[in-house]
């Protein structure tokens, strides 16, 4: 499973420690075992979320029981307003989500460890709001924690499902045969 010749990607991903949308502290620890797939964002998203978040659900959907090995989990950019309550209400469109929370500085650094962008704008729609633009890449780590891929806002969800299925279960790929092991 070596990655000879990969470039950079070992870099991105790594530790983080935040709190799960029930008030359970999570790390990355806590989902060994199982691929991770990560949008970040914030709950008052008009357009990028809802759109990514709707189309991963179709996506997973479409795996069947493949979508069990997987964890999907939405990490907000924006802590001060997306409590664990909030973001419970607001993943219930999206159930398939965890959603996870925690302080500035633990937000801060798991942003920096995915180098996400993300920075806080004010709102010329409304008055004392703020918007944040960001990231709008979804990414892969596998069971060992490591990144396994990413996925860009362009691609349908037909596109991820397939490239989730042919990372989740690569001799089963349609253009290869197995090797005899
Ligand atoms: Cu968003």
């Amino acid at each position: 499973m070596s990655g000879a010749g990969s470039s950079s990607p070992a870099s991105i991903g790594g530790p983080f420690r935040l709190m799960d949308h029930d008030g359970h502290e999570v790390s990355d620890q806590t989902y060994r075992g199982y691929h991770v797939l990560i949008f970040f964002g914030f709950t008052n998203c008009r357009l990028v979320c809802p759109r990514a978040l709707t189309k991963l659900s179709v996506a997973l959907d479409s795996l069947g029981p493949l979508a069990d090995r997987i964890r999907p989990i939405y990490i907000t950019v924006d802590p001060e307003r997306d409590t664990a309550a909030v973001m419970r209400a607001f993943l219930r469109s999206y159930p398939r989500f965890t959603g996870l929370t925690g302080s500035r500085e633990q937000i801060d650094q798991v942003k920096g460890a995915f180098r996400v962008f993300a920075e806080r704008r004010d709102d010329h729609a409304s008055k004392g709001d703020y918007v944040i633009p960001h990231t709008a890449i979804t990414y892969l780590i596998d069971p060992q924690g490591k990144f396994a891929a990413h996925f860009g806002d362009a691609l349908s969800a037909e596109e991820i499902a397939g490239r989730l299925r042919s990372l989740l279960e690569p001799d089963k790929a349609p253009c290869e045969r197995a090797p005899t092991r």
